[in-house]
């Protein structure tokens, strides 16, 4: 399994501008600064034709760009751009700290926002009101959020092998791969789906699972098949293992019908699969003997040969398996280009949601509304910190404080910062 571990950081919302317009002849001119621009958000996109995570490995900080500050004249400042990072079909995406699942990126394009961009402060000149005509106040950018994420690529299988049990499935997965399937003389040997990477040369590579379990009767919850046919559901291909030599009395055209019809039953999309057909066991006198026979019933189709025991025909194959592969995806690909990519879903708004606190020296507010609102003001701006409070007013936090008893003088607390609690002297102002 490959994981990496990135830390994000969305930008900052751009600052609004404080300005008065300049013209002749006018010595001090109404309001005109600009509203900072949204930061840019880290958007991850799940992509075709990657398999690792190593170019995160490298880069384990992403961060996007900060909005740029709103300027005089009603400049708003520019958005800040998006930072996207491309990572393989099939990646889970967690919190780090909470462990909480934010996406399971199975298909390509699809996207999520893992971390969204801070708002821009408004400018002054979105202040002004008939009695506040010369607002010396902006808000400032929000902060970006910033979070640390743990990614993790889940092997998706390109191709299923499937066939009758005892056909040799695990013994070629074995053969083809590093993994190390259990194999043995008997039916359902295989318990679980076993993946393993199949590498044709040092660029090419697909994965291949050896999928156990269907007999007749799978599709109806029997014996082991059901709940392992799902993995063949999100396959693109099937290498279909037959039994040439025919052990146990079998007969393999009848093997090979009788799994099909269980794949039918399953989910008939699973028949539409294309299959490559692998006649095993071709080092055994019996198989030969029913090679001819075996071709005449496919006809003009082709047929592969192997001993999955000696390796025998095994690489042509894979060579045609990875090829087949490839011509799916060039074609699922051009499929993917003529679709509408759509506009990443952002996580919903923060709610405007507020709890109160009561503490030994005063009250503590929680919510992602308020603490917004305190972020985005300028501590050291009178007007501004005016501004914070009709904001929190709007809200119901200072309603909510008086009838919880705040008198005069008390601490509230917002997020990291401390005000007195003094209703006469915001009314004043
Ligand atoms: N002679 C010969 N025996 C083979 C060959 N491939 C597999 N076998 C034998 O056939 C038996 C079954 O092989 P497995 O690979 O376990 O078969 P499977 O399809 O995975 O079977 P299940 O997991 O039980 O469904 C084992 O005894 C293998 O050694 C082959 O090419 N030639
Ligand atoms: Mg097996």
């Amino acid at each position: 399994m490959d994981t990496a571990r990135i830390q994000v950081k969305a930008g900052n919302g751009g600052n609004g501008c404080i300005s008065f317009r300049r013209e002749k002849f006018v010595p001090r001119g109404g309001p005109d600064g600009g509203d900072g621009g949204n930061g840019g958000h880290i958007i991850l996109i799940a992509t075709l034709g990657m398999s690792t995570l190593i170019d995160l490995h490298h880069n384990p900080r992403q961060v996007a760009e900060n909005g740029g500050h709103g300027t005089g004249k009603k400049r708003d400042g520019a958005d800040g751009v998006d930072c996207v990072v491309k990572v393989p079909a099939g990646t889970i995406i967690r919190d780090f700290d909470t462990d909480e699942t934010l996406a399971d990126l199975t298909e390509p394009d699809q996207t999520v926002v893992v971390a969204r961009g801070g708002i821009g402060g408004k400018g002054n000149a979105r202040f002004k009101s008939s009695t506040f005509q010369a607002p010396r106040v902006a808000e400032k950018g929000e902060p970006g959020e910033a979070r640390e994420i743990r990614l993790e690529v889940k092997l998706i299988a390109d191709i299923g092998l499937v066939g009758y049990p005892n056909a040799g499935k695990s013994t070629l997965l074995a053969r083809t791969s590093a993994a190390t399937p259990k194999i043995a003389a008997y039916p359902f040997t295989t318990l679980r789906p076993n993946l393993g990477v199949v590498r044709i040369n040092r660029e090419q590579n697909f994965v291949l699972a050896d999928i156990p379990g269907l007999i007749e009767g799978a599709h109806k919850g029997a014996g082991l098949g059901h709940q392992f046919l799902r993995h063949i559901e999100r396959t693109k291909m099937l290498i279909h293992v037959i039994d040439l030599s025919a052990t146990d009395g079998r007969d393999p055209i009848e093997d090979y019908e009788q799994l099909n019809l269980e794949l039918d039953h399953y989910n008939a999309l699973l028949t539409k699969l294309p299959q490559i057909i692998a006649v095993n066991k071709i080092d055994m006198p019996e198989a030969q003997a029913n090679l001819a026979r075996v071709q005449e019933y496919f006809g003009n189709r082709k047929i592969f040969p192997i001993s999955a025991i000696t390796g025998d025909g095994v690489n042509p194959l894979m060579q045609q398996a990875y090829r087949s592969l490839q011509y799916l995806e060039t074609r699922a690909r051009k499929e993917a280009e003529t679709t509408i990519t759509l506009e990443p879903e952002l996580p919903p708004e923060p709610s405007a949601r507020f709890e109160l606190i009561e503490t030994e020296e005063g009250f503590l507010v929680t919510g992602a509304e308020p603490r917004r609102a305190v972020l985005m003001t300028d501590m050291e701006n009178e007007q501004a910190l005016i501004l914070l409070y009709r904001k929190l007013k709007n809200m119901g936090v200072i309603n909510a404080l008086a009838r919880a008893g705040a008198v005069e003088g008390d601490t509230v607390q917002i997020d990291e910062f401390e005000f007195t609690y003094s209703p006469k002297a915001m009314q004043s102002s």
